[in-house]
């Protein structure tokens, strides 16, 4: 085996590269985004740096043999031609000679050369020739909107895991496969302890249920806390004044859930709040202002504003469950300099497919740490990521639950 490190601006690119480079059987087992040049983290240019192993080329003396036994194979019968031949084949049965199995193994790629050059001169019968739970976990990835990038990536290492006789156990594949999914998302874990007060943020682009998303997370802080937690003191600070009625909304909410509530202006009026409040309050949770990922201008000066949360602020990345994966990456992109630890994912009750957020996610290799379905503010809508949840909700997919339970306890321990 050997290992190499790739490195493009996208994970697509890198997967590109790593075949050009290092051939089919050649897979990225680990990457990670760098960051370079830029000014206050944004406009900053990132890079995907993929480290890529290539397994130990066995079929070395096998590949050599089939193409001299080709080569024999398509010679004609004249006489220069037939002594040419003769001498390959001899050559080839040199090559033999070394291995007692080699003549099984020559046979077997013989079949697969000529199965791959008939793939080659007829692609439409490449889809044909696909075995059938291929195509079936095709379909269901499909189904669920995972990104053709993501899909490749879980085809290829479906063809890498399974033997053809392995694949006619549609089950066992669907299994893997499921596995591999769960395995690529990273769920958020912290359950603390925190230190007091602990402040939440929440930033993203506009509409997309930030103000909506604080609301349920103070309101189950302060009436519905989680099991041996006791019930948060709560204050809730908007920075969203600036936009008619904003601070009405969260100031509204906030006087039906009898929470404190701050609507600042800027930096210094932030501080000097927060100062007041750092006694007094279990939790403060912070709403901003919903910004295009385009306007880098601005998320500066709120990156800036943010700053006075300190560096124990846990940020949380807010974005729509329906947003396509191309538009959550170039979010992910444009807000990661505010260092976000996780991203919450909302409305969930309006798309039934999810591969694109589970797409991206691992792309990005971000965790997961809320999704809210629902436009009401209980924390009735608001769940904590759950992988298990995630896979269950996919479509064309039948689980074995307790198998995918087992597994997934075992490497979050
Ligand atoms: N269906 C559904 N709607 C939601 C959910 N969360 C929020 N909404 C709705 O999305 C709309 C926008 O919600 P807000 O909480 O105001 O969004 P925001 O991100 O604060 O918006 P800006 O402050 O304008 O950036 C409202 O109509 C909410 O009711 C959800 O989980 N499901
Ligand atoms: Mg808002």
């Amino acid at each position: 085996m050997e290992t190499y490190t790739v490195q493009a601006p996208t994970l697509a690119e890198c997967q590109v590269i790593t075949r050009e480079r290092y051939g089919d059987r050649a897979y990225i087992f680990q990457h990670k985004w760098v960051k370079s040049g830029g000014f206050l983290g944004f406009f900053a240019k990132e890079n995907v740096i993929a480290s890529v192993i290539v397994p130990s080329p066995k079929p070395d003396l096998s590949k050599y043999a089939s193409s001299v036994i080709k080569k024999a194979q398509d010679l004609d019968n004249t006489e220069r031609e037939r002594q040419e031949k003769a001498k390959l084949l001899s050559a080839a049965a040199e090559v033999r000679g070394l291995d007692p199995n080699l003549q099984a193994i020559l046979t077997q790629v013989k079949l697969l050369g000529d199965k791959i050059d008939s793939k080659l001169t007829a692609p439409r019968q490449n889809a044909a020739d696909e075995h059938e739970s291929i195509v079936r976990i095709r379909d269901a990835l499909e189904q669920n909107d995972f990104s053709p990038a993501f899909q490749r990536e879980i085809i290829d290492y479906v063809r890498r895991e399974f033997s053809i006789e392995a694949l006619n156990d549609y089950s066992e594949v669907q299994y893997k496969a499921l596995e591999w999914i769960g395995a690529r998302v990273k769920i958020y874990s912290d359950s603390g302890p925190y230190k007091r007060p602990r402040i939440i943020v929440l930033i993203g682009p506009t509409g997309v249920g930030k103000t909506t998303t604080i609301c349920k997370l103070a309101a189950g802080f302060m009436y519905y806390p989680a099991k041996n937690e006791e019930k948060q003191s709560v204050s809730l600070f908007t920075i969203d004044r600036y936009r008619i009625a904003a601070d009405k909304q969260l100031g509204e909410l906030a006087a039906c859930l009898q929470a404190d509530f701050m609507a600042v202006d800027d930096e210094d009026e932030l501080k000097k709040e927060l100062a007041l409040r750092v006694d007094s309050f279990d939790t403060i949770l912070v709403d901003t202002i919903g910004r295009s990922p385009q306007a880098s201008v601005e998320l500066a000066g709120m990156k800036k504003m943010l700053e006075v949360c300190g560096a124990n602020a846990e940020v949380y990345l807010t974005f729509a469950a329906s947003t396509k994966t191309s538009g959550i990456i170039e979010i992910m992109r444009q807000f990661e300099p505010f260092n976000y630890r996780a991203v919450i994912v909302t409305k969930l009750d309006e798309t039934k497919q999810m591969g694109n957020v589970l797409s991206a996610l691992a792309e990005r290799g971000k965790p997961l740490a809320y999704v809210t379905d629902g436009q009401s503010t209980t924390p009735y809508y608001i769940h904590k990521a759950n992988i298990i949840k995630l896979l269950t909700n996919l479509q064309g997919f039948v689980l074995d639950r307790e198998r995918l339970e087992a597994f997934f306890s075992s490497i979050h321990q």
